[in-house]
């Protein structure tokens, strides 16, 4: 496939708001992102991906936007993102912003003319229902809510939301609503960032069959509608198609085949995706379903677009905890899963803190939980009949807020991370676990990712290199190789708590990297090794 920058790029997600506060008011800000993008050029990162700073009354922690062409105070200021997006160039690190235009908030003009009358421009921004038998007008749920149907008593109809009721569905059918939509992508790129991450891309196009579903917790109704392609087709040719920058669209409940045709190259729509198989299909680590995922997504997709890989990301337990073991083996853990990601087929994502191998939480109290899909999820259950201690802890694992947690900087008050108080409270483990310890050791995981990265850049092989499964029916060894020309890499993971055999063909290859000092005859537990052989030498 042709070669492109973002094909060979290493992102690094920021969720600034819990990244570094400079000015004390306890959410982390653009300054703080600012400062630290000699952290992250060090680390090695190519493309800093920033979650939402636009104006939002943040019922969903910026994903509900009231302006999209200004900044909210809590993050700074415009002046604060262009210093930040100049210094970045500046270093040589490209800078991608969330799109995120399936709904905006309630608060938005459009949405607030739209509720006035119904005889507003605006009306036809939102999708408007009336009721049926005097009620919803079926049984769809949406991701936060019981209903994706608000009624609005003023004007006697109901208004679509796929996420909170506070985030009301773009009506994508109104040509003059896409208009808006385009002007102000422009605004953005020509500000000169490179691309976008863009929020439920494939929820703009709506189900025109309303009738109810079977198994209304299975929200892939909401998504892949007949229609999505031709907004993205035009999107790309309105907009995207004149600038040089890389998109990447968030695209749950998609197969390979489906997927692929969001990002073949022929189709001129995205250039790559986040799929959800391994984020909604394995709650925890299942070997033998994610092996398969990852073939079936490089057949899915190969010659024709790019893939994404990640483990975790703000709504998604970090990897550790979830997929790893964050306990005895937690920095043999960490390596081994970025070893995966890195090493896979397409773009790797690291979550911020990923890079020290951050955990997870489980705080005591629902009120300690900040996440709106997790709270109305245990309101509703609650309301239900539900014991509430029950509910919180089968809550716990899955939490957006497991990901949320302050940046773990130092040993510091707040782990460095603010001088006030934190929005949402740091997780205790701080005291050890933070960037300055993890330098400071001989086995530092950021050290580890390093290597890692440049160990990519370095070998086309890792990146367009073909991929194969060694041993697809392994439920704890991971072997596979990439190949290109005459270069050979062989990734041997040991993705468990114990002592196996190396199983395999690396006899006569060199080990170039892997994550432990050990006896090579076996493998120990998260053992991670990556073999090199080249028929040129
Ligand atoms: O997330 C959408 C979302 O919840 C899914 O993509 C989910 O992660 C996936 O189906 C796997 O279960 C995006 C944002 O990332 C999130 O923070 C926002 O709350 C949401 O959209 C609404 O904008
Ligand atoms: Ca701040």
């Amino acid at each position: 496939m042709k070669r492109t920058w973002w094909k060979e790029a290493v992102v690094y997600q920021v969720y600034w708001r819990s990244f570094l506060d400079t000015n004390g008011d306890g959410y982390g800000d653009l300054e703080g992102v600012r400062q630290k993008l000699p952290y992250i050029k060090e680390l090695g990162a190519d493309v800093v991906w920033l979650n939402p700073f636009y104006v939002s009354p943040d019922k969903d922690n910026g994903y509900d936007i009231a302006d999209y062409y200004r900044v909210m105070d809590k993050a700074g200021t415009m002046e604060d993102f262009e210093r930040l997006l100049q210094e970045a160039h500046a270093i040589g690190l490209k800078v991608i912003l969330d799109l995120v235009v399936n709904h905006t908030s309630d608060q938005h003009a459009w949405f607030l003319e739209a509720k006035a009358s119904v005889d507003s421009p605006k009306r036809d921004y939102y999708i408007w229902h009336d009721p049926v038998d005097g009620k919803a007008p079926n049984n769809w749920r949406s991701y936060f809510a019981p209903s994706c149907w608000e009624y609005h008593a003023e004007s006697e109809q109901y208004y679509y939301h796929s996420f909170a009721v506070e985030q009301p569905d773009l009506n994508w059918e109104n040509g003059t609503l896409r208009q808006e939509i385009y002007r102000m992508m422009r605004f953005w790129l020509d500000k000169g960032i490179d691309g976008f991450r863009m929020d439920v891309i494939n929820l703009l196009a709506k189900r025109e069959d309303l009738s109810d579903v079977a198994d209304p917790y299975d929200l892939s109704y909401l998504a892949n509608n007949p229609g999505i392609h031709d907004y993205l087709q035009e999107m790309h040719d309105q907009v995207l198609q004149h600038y040089d920058c890389m998109t990447v669209g968030e695209i749950p409940f998609v197969t390979p085949a489906e997927g692929a045709l969001y990002v073949d190259e022929s189709r001129r729509e995205l250039d790559t995706l986040f799929h959800f198989q391994i984020a909604d299909e394995m709650p925890t680590w299942d070997m033998l379903r994610f092996k398969e995922i990852q073939r079936d997504w490089y057949e899915g997709l190969k010659g024709k677009g790019w893939n994404s890989q990640f483990l975790n990301n703000h709504d998604h337990t970090r990897q550790v905890t979830r997929y790893g073991n964050d306990r005895e083996h937690r920095i043999a853990s960490a390596k081994l899963l970025a070893t995966l990601t890195h090493t896979l087929p397409g773009m790797p994502y690291i979550y911020q803190g990923e890079e020290i191998g951050m955990t997870g939480v489980a705080f005591d109290s629902i009120d300690e939980y900040q996440d709106i899909a997790m709270r109305n999820r245990y309101a509703e259950e609650v309301a239900n009949g539900r014991d509430a201690r029950e509910v919180l802890t089968s809550l716990q694992l899955l939490s957006r807020d497991n990901s949320r947690t302050p940046m773990q900087w130092n040993t510091l008050k707040h782990g460095g991370f603010s001088k006030g108080k934190p929005w949402m409270s740091i997780n205790p483990n701080y005291t050890y676990l933070n960037v300055e310890t993890d330098l400071s050791q001989e086995d530092s995981v950021f050290r580890y990712y390093q290597r890692l990265i440049r160990l990519r850049r370095e070998n086309p092989a890792l990146i367009y290199g073909e991929f194969m499964d060694l041993l697809p029916n392994d439920p704890f060894i991971h072997v596979y190789e990439r190949t290109l020309e005459l270069e050979r890499f062989v990734i041997v993971l040991n993705h468990s708590n114990h002592t196996h055999d190396v199983p395999l063909p690396v006899e006569g290859m060199e080990l170039l990297l892997s994550n432990m000092v050990t006896e090579h005859e076996k493998l120990a537990p998260h053992e991670a090794r990556i073999y090199y052989s080249s028929l040129r030498h």
